[in-house]
């Protein structure tokens, strides 16, 4: 089957950003967004989501990260959305429960077409590395509205800041994999109304 491949250049005057994602990839990632935390956590969604994903930006970091990765947010959500095209014969649904260590981390996902985003998670720190912890949620909120997505992300047990993301990084990595894979059950779109 042909591979589903989204790419997004997006340049404004706080970030320059291109951004690739194969969602039939084998997990290989070549990311540099000039904070190593969040270089950690798109590498962790393209090994356990099995994406091939490239990202470059050039944030304005000198003022703070909120720019960079809230713009990462938005690219990522258009490539996912182009690379899913007509999503035809895909389960549409998906979800996961993630642990890591004290951690656990539910994720569920609709690709619907709608966006909307539950996100119900506090942190203990404000910040992890150089990547402050209010901005997990601007990260998610910005993926859902640009990929048209319901997305819940859901802490259900954790304390660490570090595992807390990570979790919720990878269970959206599990859960993004399932509901953009095949079912040869699907004949056409996964839907009573007639469009996604
Ligand atoms: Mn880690």
């Amino acid at each position: 089957m042909e591979q589903r491949i989204g790419r997004v250049i997006r340049n404004t005057k706080e970030t320059q950003i291109d951004l690739q994602i194969n969602l039939d990839g084998t997990g290989r990632s070549d990311v540099d967004t000039g904070i190593g935390f969040f270089d950690h956590m798109l590498e962790g969604f393209s090994k356990h989501g099995f994406f091939d994903l490239k990202v470059k930006v050039q944030g304005d970091l000198e003022v703070d990260c909120h720019h960079t990765i809230e713009d990462t947010g938005i690219a990522l959500g258009e490539a996912i959305k182009k690379a899913l095209g007509d999503k035809k014969g895909i389960k549409r649904y998906g979800n996961f429960l993630l642990p890591m260590d004290e951690t656990l981390v539910l994720c569920a996902i609709d690709l619907s077409g709608r966006p909307y985003l539950n996100f119900d998670c506090n942190f203990l720190t404000e910040r992890v590395g150089y990547f402050d912890t209010e901005m997990v949620r601007e990260f998610f909120y910005a993926i859902s509205y640009s990929a048209g997505m319901n997305l819940h992300l859901k802490k259900l047990d954790g304390d660490n800041s570090h595992h807390i993301i990570e979790a919720m990084f990878k269970g959206f990595a599990k859960a993004l994999d399932e509901a953009c894979s095949y079912d040869p059950r699907i004949d056409g779109l996964l839907t009573t109304k007639g469009t996604l």
